[in-house]
């Protein structure tokens, strides 16, 4: 583990430490200039008995993940790359839950820390005027029906240049892209811990974050091609449920709930070599 000082705008433990007013989240928190990724080192800690809360931070990921074996890319300090454990009390099939609440979080942090209007693509995008701005990765540890942690990982593009990026299956965006400057990375942080921590409280008492994910989504009553395990699906996406699931309405008017899949508006499905 190592702590910077001299990167300007670089975000330390410390820094954090003394501006941060949670219960829950970020108590207790490991700081990385460099790892592999924040969930991997997330789910080491999970089997470890790292409390609730936990929070994994880092400048730079030498394999950051995305969904489906995909990569998360971001050039050292340009981001918020971070991993949550949390130990809510849900079932497994309730623990999108907690990605929801995340996602919630961000697209509030980012509104009162910049004032852009960002959305949420189903199932985890963070959006702005149709471009990728943040990505979430949720991973369980479950012991039968018992759920042991929920590691929700998210990456922010802030202070990051697109053309930085290699070529992607969406356009993606940053906030000093859609603003024209540059935004201070930990008061963003503090905002989207200090939101999560508030959710999460509510949600440790039998609250579900359900309704504002809802309503911050921007693919209901979009045409949608999804990428399925069991083929590619058309229709029109026109509601969500409880557990996250997509429901789509196909041309003959079939109703199909999907849990994981890849949204596209596109002409063809999503192809890219990880
Ligand atoms: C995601 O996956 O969007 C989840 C990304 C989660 C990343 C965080 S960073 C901290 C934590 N630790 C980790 O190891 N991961 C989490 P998915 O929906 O599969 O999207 C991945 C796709 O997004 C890639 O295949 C690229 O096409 C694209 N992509 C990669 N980096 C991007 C970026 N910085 N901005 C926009 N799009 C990106």
């Amino acid at each position: 583990m190592t702590h910077p000082i001299s990167h300007p705008g670089a975000i330390t433990p410390e820094a954090l430490h003394s501006r941060l007013h949670t219960r829950v989240l970020a108590q207790s928190v490991e700081f990385y200039e460099s790892i592999n990724s924040t969930n991997r080192r997330a789910m080491e800690l999970v089997d470890a008995g790292a409390p609730d809360g936990t929070l994994i931070l880092a400048e730079h990921q030498t394999h950051g993940r995305g969904r489906l074996a995909r990569t998360w890319h971001a050039p050292p300090h340009t981001s918020l790359l971070f991993s949550l454990i949390l130990r809510p009390p849900l079932a497994p099939h309730q623990a999108q839950r907690a990605t929801m609440l995340c996602a919630v979080a961000a697209v509030e942090a980012i509104a009162e820390t910049t004032g852009l209007a960002a959305g949420i693509k189903w199932p985890n995008d963070i959006v702005i005027a149709g471009k990728k701005l943040g990505g979430i990765l949720t991973e369980l540890q479950a012991h039968g029906q018992q759920l042991a942690a929920i590691v929700v990982g998210i990456g922010l593009n802030v202070n990051l240049d697109a053309a930085q990026l290699p070529p992607l299956i969406t356009p993606a965006t940053s906030l000093a892209a859609e603003l024209g400057h540059s935004v201070e990375r930990l008061q963003l942080l503090v905002a989207f811990l200090e939101r999560a921590d508030a959710l999460y409280d509510r949600m440790l008492a039998g609250w579900s974050p359900f309704a504002l994910w809802r309503q911050r989504l921007v693919t209901l009553g979009q045409p949608v091609r999804i990428a399925t395990d069991e083929g590619l699906l058309e229709g029109t996406a026109t509601d969500v449920d409880e557990n996250g699931a997509l429901l789509v309405t196909t041309a003959s008017g079939r109703v199909q709930h999907v849990l994981v899949g890849d949204v596209t508006g596109r002409a063809a499905p999503p192809t890219e070599t990880p």
